[in-house]
């Protein structure tokens, strides 16, 4: 059976990272590959979205260097809606030096990521110790990674031999790299899941170089697994309505794919 034509369940089976088999069953669980990306600059935003869009999503991404009046309570309450509705919390950091350095932004200051969010990204950018050095933090804690393989903006640098590249330092880090955050599925043997950004119902693009396509496009043309929404979500009218809009149109796709629909 080809690989796009499993479900997520199926796929979880062959998953060792703990991140990406919890993920994976998540989504059949709760008939839902959608992501929402909550760039919001307040603890009370963020807290907002996470608990009004958590029925509707797989997980929830966020930059929570953005956040002016973070605090630890942040956190714990996040980790409660979680729990509560059920999804993985992804700090969007895309980490980009050298290992040591990584190890320590991913552990330690302000932000403490790796206590808190189940998944995280890099560029693959500095080379394969960036991944080493985030699998010391991150693998005593269950985490997983995703490398930025391909970027949704215009112009992105991240193409050809960087993205082969990247699916490389994956296919060598297996145990902790799951994944990759890009435009297309890669065809090689080995199951990563794609989580996509630039995605959007209405807007092609946002002026500062942003490109977005349809759900349909990411998961059933692309091959790719969860599908990334900010703007298109919290931008405006009704939340929730434009949450499930988004979860629906990702649904269906990945239905039609599977041969469910
Ligand atoms: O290539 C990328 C990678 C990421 S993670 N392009 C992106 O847009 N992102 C993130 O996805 C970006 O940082 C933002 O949080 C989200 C897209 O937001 P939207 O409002 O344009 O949907």
């Amino acid at each position: 059976m080809s690989l796009l034509a499993k479900t997520y369940t199926q796929r979880a089976e062959a998953h060792t990272n703990a991140a990406a088999v919890r993920l994976l069953r998540l989504m059949d669980a709760k008939k839902t590959n959608l992501s929402v990306a909550a760039d919001v600059t307040t603890k009370k935003e963020l807290l907002h979205l996470a608990d009004a869009l958590g029925p509707y999503i797989c997980v929830f991404k966020t930059h929570i260097d953005i956040v002016t009046d973070f605090d630890q309570d942040l956190v714990d309450q996040l980790e409660k809606l979680a729990e509560k509705h059920s999804f993985l919390i992804f700090e969007d950091r895309k980490f980009a030096d050298i290992g040591n350095t990584v190890k320590l932004q991913y552990s330690a200051g302000v932000y403490r990521i790796a206590s808190w969010s189940h998944i995280t990204n890099a560029h693959p950018l500095p080379g394969e110790g960036i991944v080493k050095g985030l699998a010391e933090v991150g693998m005593p804690l269950s985490r997983g990674l995703l490398l930025l393989a391909e970027m949704s903006s215009q112009g992105s640098l991240a193409t050809g031999s960087y993205t082969l590249e990247a699916v490389r330092m994956a296919q060598r880090n297996r145990d902790f790299v799951f994944g990759f955050i890009g435009q297309q599925r890669m065809d090689v043997p080995e199951d990563f899941v794609y989580l996509t950004p630039g995605v959007g119902l209405e807007a092609k693009g946002d002026g500062l170089g942003q490109q977005y396509r349809t759900p349909e496009q990411v998961i059933l043309d692309s091959g790719c697994d969860v599908i990334i929404v900010g703007r298109g979500i919290y931008g405006s009218g009704d939340i929730a309505a434009n949450a499930q809009r988004y979860r629906e149109a990702g649904w269906n796709a990945y239905l039609k794919r599977t041969g469910q629909l």
